[in-house]
């Protein structure tokens, strides 16, 4: 029987497409090399791809993607393509200009699946809103998501893990800094 993913790795518009996060793309490769499945979706580029606006995608015109609405057709469609990967953890690299769409499309995958577990890291700790979010990673993610990984696949305790913010009941707990190792 096929496997299913460990973790489904999202990236939501909007995100300069010349240049490709590359964060994701380091914690997907640490997590195969520990024999997690990952799978990446790049939701920036299948929408930008599709779109007759492409001039949307600078940070000259950030303030059309506040827009109530603004790109509901595709967000739906995000939605969908999350849930059929039928990940149980799904992740989010989040910096300022693609918060908006992510946290809109976090909303949208717990009020359809609850038990889905969101987890959130990049540059951008998620501003209010965070009703939906389960974990933040702070800063350098590889071992951090790791020990996340085995703590949630084990039903072990999260809080001791450095490196998180636990989301849980409209409150957050921060757990220590992570030390980052000079190898
Ligand atoms: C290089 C760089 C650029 C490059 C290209 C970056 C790229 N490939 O996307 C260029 C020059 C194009 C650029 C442009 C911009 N940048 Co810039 N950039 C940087 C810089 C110096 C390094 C980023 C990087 O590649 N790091 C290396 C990778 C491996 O690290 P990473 O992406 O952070 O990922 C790690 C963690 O964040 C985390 N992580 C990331 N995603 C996820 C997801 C999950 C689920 C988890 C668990 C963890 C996780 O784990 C990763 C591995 O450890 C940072 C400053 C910094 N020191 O971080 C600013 C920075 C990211 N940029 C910033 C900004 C504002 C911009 C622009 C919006 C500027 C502008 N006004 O146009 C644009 C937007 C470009 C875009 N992508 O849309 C801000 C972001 C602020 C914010 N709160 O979002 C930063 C933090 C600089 C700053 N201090 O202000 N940038």
């Amino acid at each position: 029987m096929k496997k299913n993913v460990d973790i489904l790795f999202v990236i939501c518009p909007f995100w300069d497409v010349k240049f490709p996060p590359i964060g994701i793309a380091y914690i997907s490769e640490f997590l195969k090399s520990k024999k997690l499945k990952t799978k990446v979706i790049d939701f920036n580029i299948k929408i930008y791809n599709n779109s007759t606006k492409k001039d949307y995608w600078t940070i000259k015109t950030n303030f059309i993607w506040k827009l109530p609405g603004f790109l509901k057709k595709e967000l739906n469609k995000c939605v969908e393509e999350v849930l059929a990967s039928k990940s149980k953890i799904i992740a989010f690299s989040i910096m300022a200009p693609n918060q908006l769409f992510s946290l809109k499309l976090i909303e949208k995958i717990k009020q359809k699946a609850p038990d889905k577990i969101i987890i959130t890291g990049g540059v951008q700790t998620p501003q209010g809103n965070s009703n939906y979010i389960d974990y933040h990673i702070k800063g350098e993610a590889e071992e951090t998501t790791y020990e996340l990984l085995s703590a949630l696949k084990n039903k072990r305790k999260v809080n001791t893990i450095p490196g998180i913010i636990i989301y849980k009941n409209k409150q957050s707990i921060q757990t220590i800094d992570r030390k980052i190792k000079n190898k």
